[in-house]
């Protein structure tokens, strides 16, 4: 693929011009406790089902970007085990039966190490591919992922992961704040409340595309094929 090659991607409010050498893959969050049953989602009363949708697209999406040979970024919300990173307001607001740090169905609730903490098997990530641990709903607070991203030469972003209205929404903004260009996907992410599925989605790309652009993975996947001819071979898929 020419360094300089674009991907026009079907997308709204208009076309996304791709641009493989400088695009970066954002997987939000796709973290067992808020996809699996049993997990933490679920045992506060949340329909995972509503999440669990996005499981097969990002599967797809995830192995088409690594055939390409293109960055994928993985973030998890988390919590230092002695609690030092949680705002006393995040954790009075997160209050309802169970709170962060407490155990929950899958270790102790959104801290890091613990199982329900990881991310799902199904988009494991890769031994070379950076997974960003944020504290916030954002990916750019209290991380290094500008700095990464800067690094490879990134001023695109395809964001995909959970939940719509909170981390993807919140991340989309902070990076539109700093200068990048997002197509987010709709399939790809999700909620555990429709209505704000389709409102988190309606958001970023009202007003000409206040936030960024809005297609699907199935756009994504068919550009990113007709690249594969000088594309490097593909990884493996990893596993936890
Ligand atoms: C939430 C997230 N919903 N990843 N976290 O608390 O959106």
């Amino acid at each position: 693929m020419p360094p300089d090659a674009r991907l026009p991607i079907p997308a709204q409010p208009y076309p996304f011009d791709l641009h493989p050498s400088r695009c970066a893959l954002l997987i939000i969050d796709m973290q067992r406790d808020f996809l699996e049953p049993g997990g933490f989602g679920e045992a506060l009363g949340n329909d995972v089902s509503q999440l669990r949708r996005t499981i097969e697209p990002n599967r797809r999406l995830l192995a088409a970007w690594r055939a390409a040979g293109r960055l994928a970024i993985h973030t998890r919300e988390g919590h230092r085990p002695d609690l030092s990173d949680l705002p006393p307001a995040k954790w009075r607001r997160a209050r309802s039966g169970s709170t962060i740090g407490d155990v929950g169905p899958m270790g102790r609730i959104l801290i890091r190490g613990e199982p329900g903490h990881d991310i799902i098997p199904e988009l494991y990530p890769l031994a070379h591919e950076p997974v960003i641990d944020k504290p916030g709903k954002g990916a750019f607070f209290a991380t290094d992922l500008n700095a990464l991203l800067a690094d490879h030469g990134i001023s695109q972003l395809v964001v995909t992961g959970v939940t719509t209205e909170v981390c993807v929404n919140t991340t989309v903004r902070e990076a539109n704040d700093r200068g990048y260009d997002c197509l987010v996907l709709e399939d790809c992410v999700g909620s555990y409340i429709p209505a704000f599925q389709e409102a988190g989605v309606a958001m970023i790309k009202a007003q000409g595309g206040i936030f960024g652009w809005v297609g699907n993975s199935a756009d994504v996947i068919s550009a990113l094929e007709t690249t594969r001819a000088s594309a490097p071979q593909a990884l493996e898929e990893g596993a936890p």
